[in-house]
């Protein structure tokens, strides 16, 4: 039955079994009431031996605003764990995939899009916002005018793409380089900026120190999991997630 699909709701793992030692060669998709899991195989070959699969997710993200915020840093810091002063200004765009292992039987791959900030590339972004399903927009701390310049890309990114239901795609606001001493942004201006312009939340980021980056990028996952219909939120991870609600006090960055 090649393209058909199914859903059905099981309200115990037995029940779940039970159906798969009778279910036809097909496409399934099965949600498990309560663990609150969603699993899907083409065939039952796929949940032989009474082990379920994993569920794998793929999200693109799109990471963008002003140049030398440290967009390209901060993947960099995300992806390979490292940090190098010298990354030749992005042209164009730049794509990383990192691989999470979200829980036992949840897998999300996260398909990084690093956008030069340059004004003369814009005519190119609707084609890298297509298809995104969450955004970092990123801001330097010691440059005002790149946090102003934050509600210029964000109201890019909402006349750019949407969800199916016709929503924002989420959007974590970062304020990057938090190393440094010479601040120009206050937090309770940030604080007050993204709750007005719909941001899911903000932390301080630092590129360099590899502060928060993980932590960020966790929270936002979270939410476009939340979004996307499946909720196999590892509890563990929720529990060491630590922005919500996005608050700077809830920011574990030292600086
Ligand atoms: N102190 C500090 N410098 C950073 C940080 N992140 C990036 N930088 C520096 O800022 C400059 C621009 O970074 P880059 O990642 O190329 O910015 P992009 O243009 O937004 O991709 C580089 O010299 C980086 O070394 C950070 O967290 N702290
Ligand atoms: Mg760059």
């Amino acid at each position: 039955m090649p393209g058909a699909s199914i859903r059905i709701e099981f309200t115990r793992s037995y029940q779940m079994m039970n159906f798969l030692k009778e279910v036809p060669s097909f496409h399934v998709v099965l949600y498990l009431q309560e663990k609150g899991l969603q699993y899907e195989g083409s065939s039952p070959a796929h949940f032989k031996h009474n082990h379920l699969v994993m569920s794998e997710k793929l999200f693109k993200v799109i990471i963008i605003g002003d140049p030398t915020v440290g967009k390209t840093s901060f993947v960099q810091r995300y992806v390979q764990d490292t940090y190098r002063r010298d990354y030749k200004g992005t042209v164009g765009v730049d794509f990383a995939l990192k691989i999470i292992k979200w829980s036992e039987t949840q897998t999300v791959k996260l398909q990084l899009w690093d956008i030069a900030g340059q004004e003369r590339f814009t005519w190119m972004t609707r084609v890298y916002f297509k298809d995104a399903h969450g955004c970092i927009i990123m801001f330097d701390l010691t440059n005002k005018n790149s946090f102003q310049n934050t509600l210029r890309w964000k109201k890019d990114v909402d006349s750019k793409c949407m969800l199916p239901d016709g929503s924002p795609i989420p959007c974590m606001l970062l304020a990057n380089k938090c190393d440094l001493a010479e601040r120009q942004v206050d937090q309770m201006e940030i604080e007050t900026f993204y709750k007005d312009h719909d941001f899911i939340g903000w932390t301080e980021t630092s590129a360099k120190e590899g502060l928060m980056v993980a932590d960020a990028m966790r929270f936002l996952v979270e939410v476009m999991l939340r979004q996307s219909g499946l909720h196999s939120i590892s509890p563990n991870m929720l529990d060491t997630v630590d922005l919500k609600p996005a608050t700077p006090a809830s920011s574990s960055c030292p600086c």
